[in-house]
């Protein structure tokens, strides 16, 4: 549809005017960077009328929105998803070769848009890119961090954080939109009137200090239908007039705090996934772009309807954890005070327009706000959740009169905390969690009180991968294989993948699609003589796990096995051993001990053994350094082998094992999260399951854990293996460099439990599973078949499918067809 109006030779012209005007070059003159700008700004131009278009008719059909509030969006890179997007990626490459540029080149010189940890920042992206394509009106919300997810460099083995300057060239598809500029306050104190007039209650706050919210709209394109949504991004801002008063008056600390303020808030990205870490200036973020989000969602509402009490009828809020769960007093506290509802019609709105996503079960996760520090930041905010608090427990006595146990356990407010999931669910009309699995254990285990209560609010959505990143864009030479066997439907309708299945008995398709994978081994291979400056051979098993780090991931386990195969292999020189590369891709939260131990451990087995030439390449090891979202596209496309590999209960979903299973990787894992579905699409017999299931792990650890002792001392192999730890091997002598690592295997000495994830429990279980990859890779018959029949078979886990499930059940919204974007 684009391709109809994109015009080469004009877009030729506009990059070069581009770059002499943004620069006062010559095309030829220009580096790949300013040609990366040149060339965005090009494409934006191509953007904006349809951006303009879109919202239009948004207005004029008074469309139902969904406003997806987060703390992060992973977006990674912008110009080639664009262009995807557009379906004009071909075109542009091509009229860029007629100038001699490669858009390979100038995509690699964008930076990513990083602001996002990990799985539940990047769910928030493919879900802004399935609503745009599925034709639906909405917003994303959050914050403009001026560094995104921190930089990784490994030194010495160690890794080393830097600061993401992202925005450091200017950031060419962002609009800055002063003119929607919101108030924030902070702190202070509340002071009580009645109006003297309408005799209502007045709530004023005083002394407080406060920033500007200014937003910056980033255009998010739907694949082929002319949509373009808005992720919004807050930047905060001194108010400038303030300080100059302030100044006046000789006030110039005040004005200097407030500059402090307004850097600080926005500054950076907190890089922790799944652990709350409770300091202030994250409730402060939190606050600051839900303030700043609601009043502007409020004003546009107020543009065309002049009855905020029906609100929810073109408005959903969709929070995104409990990171923007102050979202719930902070409606309330415009409605009431602002827009002067009483409190039963102001919770009436609210209840029926916030709605609440659990992505975890990890009780480190779970956000629990000292009161103090609270009321002391948001008093007004405060006050209303006490109130919510105390209307909530008065229906608690009444449903269950006596039971104060089930007072203690569900009120929002106990043991001086705030305790933001209670709240989000007690507000929101839906609570959802995120595969199967994760909504079971979330009904009859960690929210089991709620689901008794009220179990109408509980359901579950799937999480899901859009197919245009992470395989339209990310394996260009799949795609256009698969296209050109089923036509080009997958691409906005996945579960047509499945059209694959007959091609998958016949011979010469599974060859081809073999051959397609070798070809992303070999770019993969390039990528890591480039980086790593390690030779790996395309023809070994590329085994791959990438993901933050996190203890219950259980990269630990992984490596340790590896740690078993080497010895192996040393022991038995003439053993059988099909050859291995062992990738991982991984950043440690940079104060999470244990987590940057294992990496340490990762780096140094890998120089151990991919130096040790005895081996002959058996086996290598690579840490790619700096996952993120850009060369995860190659890893992803690349790989063989999928390690899923959580202690079952623990991953709520994963999102990664979808992208691998989509590009033709079989899954190695537990039956945790979104694996269970994985395993029930493909069947069990195209997928490495091994380990502990969910419910034997919830039973250990209701009666204390196991005991990690009795298998060390009975598997004189995986004692060697932990032994290793502390014996020098990979520590040049030293023996306290992994002993954290050791410790939290047999301990003994520290507070938790030994093995608190069931890492020796599960070791022999899968090394066995790894047994049987190897012995499957060496029947090409088998494996081709079974990594085929993982794409054919991906098709429920495309972003598309839950987008269209949380409109069904959750969002109610109706589709809006741009003009130029009808179908035809
Ligand atoms: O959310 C993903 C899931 O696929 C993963 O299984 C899950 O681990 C991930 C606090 C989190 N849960 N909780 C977080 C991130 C940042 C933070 O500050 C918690 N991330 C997940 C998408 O559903």
């Amino acid at each position: 549809m684009y391709s109809k109006r994109f015009e080469k030779e004009a877009f030729k012209a506009t990059v070069k005017d581009n770059v002499k005007t943004l620069y006062r070059k010559k095309i030829d003159e220009a580096t790949p960077q300013q040609i990366f700008q040149a060339v965005s700004y090009a494409v934006k131009d191509i953007i904006i009328d349809d951006w303009l278009a879109t919202q239009a008719e948004y207005r004029k059909k008074d469309a139902k929105t969904v406003y997806y509030m987060s703390m992060e969006f992973l977006m990674g890179r912008a110009l080639g998803n664009n262009l995807i997007n557009m379906t004009a990626y071909k075109e542009v490459k091509e009229a860029l070769e007629e100038m001699n540029i490669d858009l390979n080149v100038i995509e690699d010189e964008e930076p990513d848009a990083a602001l996002g940890n990990g799985g539940l920042g990047r769910l928030a992206a493919c879900f802004l890119d399935s609503l745009a394509t599925l034709n639906y009106p909405a917003y994303g919300c959050g914050i403009r961090y001026r560094y995104g997810m921190f930089k990784q460099k490994i030194e010495n083995g160690y890794q080393v954080e830097t600061p993401d300057d992202w925005l450091k060239e200017g950031n060419p598809f962002e609009l800055r939109r002063e003119e929607y500029a919101k108030e924030i306050r902070f702190g202070g104190s509340i002071r009580f009137e009645k109006d003297p007039v309408t005799g209502k209650d007045k709530f004023i706050q005083e002394n407080y200090e406060s920033v500007m919210a200014i937003p910056y709209d980033m255009p998010i394109v739907g694949y082929g239908n002319h949509v373009v949504n808005t992720l919004r991004i807050w930047d905060a801002q001194a108010i400038t007039n303030f300080s100059l008063e302030s100044f006046d008056r000789g006030d110039y600390h005040k004005a200097v705090e407030q500059e402090n303020l307004a850097k600080m808030i926005v500054d950076v990205l907190y890089p922790n996934d799944n652990h709350y870490a409770g300091k202030e200036l994250r409730l402060k973020q939190q606050y600051f772009f839900i303030s700043a989000s609601l009043q502007a969602m409020i004003e546009k509402y107020k543009k065309d309807h002049d009855d905020i009490k029906k609100l929810y009828e073109k408005v959903t809020i969709q929070m995104n954890d409990t990171h923007p769960t102050v979202a719930v007093p902070e409606l309330m506290r415009l409605l009431i005070d602002q827009e002067g509802l009483s409190w039963e019609d102001a919770w009436d709105v609210t209840t029926k327009t916030c709605a609440y996503t659990n992505h975890t079960i990890m009780s480190e996760a779970l956000e629990k706000w000292p009161i103090d520090l609270f009321s002391k930041l948001l008093p007004r905010i405060y006050q209303i959740v006490q109130e919510i608090d105390r209307r909530f427990v008065e229906q608690v006595r009444k449903q269950y009169p006596g039971n104060e146990e089930k007072v203690r356990k569900m009120a929002i407010l106990r043991d001086n905390q705030v305790r933001m999931a209670h709240m989000a669910i007690i507000a929101g009309f839906s609570v959802n969690g995120v595969a199967q699995l994760h909504t079971e254990i979330l009904k009859h285990q960690e929210l089991k009180d709620f689901y008794e209560m009220m179990p109408e609010k509980f359901n579950n959505k799937t999480n899901g991968i859009t197919q245009r990143r992470f395989l339209l864009h990310g394996n260009p030479l799949l795609a256009d294989w698969i296209t050109g066997l089923i036509g080009d439907g997958w691409i906005t309708d996945l579960s047509k993948i499945a059209n694959l299945k007959p091609y998958v008995n016949d011979e010469k398709f599974r060859k081809e699609f073999m051959q397609i994978k070798y070809q992303n081994k070999v770019r993969l291979a390039k990528y890591i003589k480039e980086h790593n400056g390690i030779d790996v051979d395309p023809r070994s098993i590329f085994d791959v796990q990438v993901k933050r780090l996190h203890e219950y991931k259980r990269q630990l386990l992984n490596i340790l096995h590896i740690m078993y195969l080497y010895n192996q292999i040393k022991e038995h020189p003439e053993m059988s051993f099909y050859p291995r590369t062992f990738i991982f891709g991984a950043k440690a939260a940079a104060g999470y001990l244990r987590a940057k131990e294992t990496i340490k451990l990762i780096n140094s087995v890998a120089d151990v053994v991919n130096n040790d030439r005895s081996i002959n390449g058996k086996i290598k090891i690579v840490f790619i350094e700096d996952y993120r979202v850009s060369n995860a596209e190659l890893l992803f496309a690349a790989a063989d082998v999928s390690e899923q590999i959580s202690t079952a209960s623990k991953e709520a979903s994963g999102t990664g094992n979808m992208k691998f299973m989509l590009n033709g990787a079989p899954t190695l894992g537990t039956m945790d999260g979104a694996n269970v579905e994985i395993v029930e699409e493909v069947g069990k017999e195209n997928a490495f399951i091994f380990g502990l299931s969910s419910e034997e792990v919830i039973n250990y650890e209701n009666n204390g854990g196991y005991n990690p002792i009795d298998i060390y001392f009975n598997d004189w192999e995986l004692k060697r293996v932990v032994d290793q730890l502390m014996d020098g091997t990979y520590s040049n002598g030293n023996h306290e460099m992994y002993k954290n690592l050791y410790n939290s295997l047999l301990n003994t000495q520290s507070t938790s439990r030994a093995d608190m994830y069931f890492i020796l429990k599960d070791f022999r279980s899968y090394a066995e599973a790894q047994k049987r990859v190897e012995e499957a890779y060496r029947d090409e018959q088998r494996w081709s078949r079974m990594a085929m029949l993982n794409t054919a078979c991906s098709g429920k886990f495309t972003s598309d499918r839950t987008i269209e499930e949380y409109v069904e059940d959750i969002w109610k919204l109706e589709k809006v067809y741009v003009p130029s974007g009808q179908p035809e």
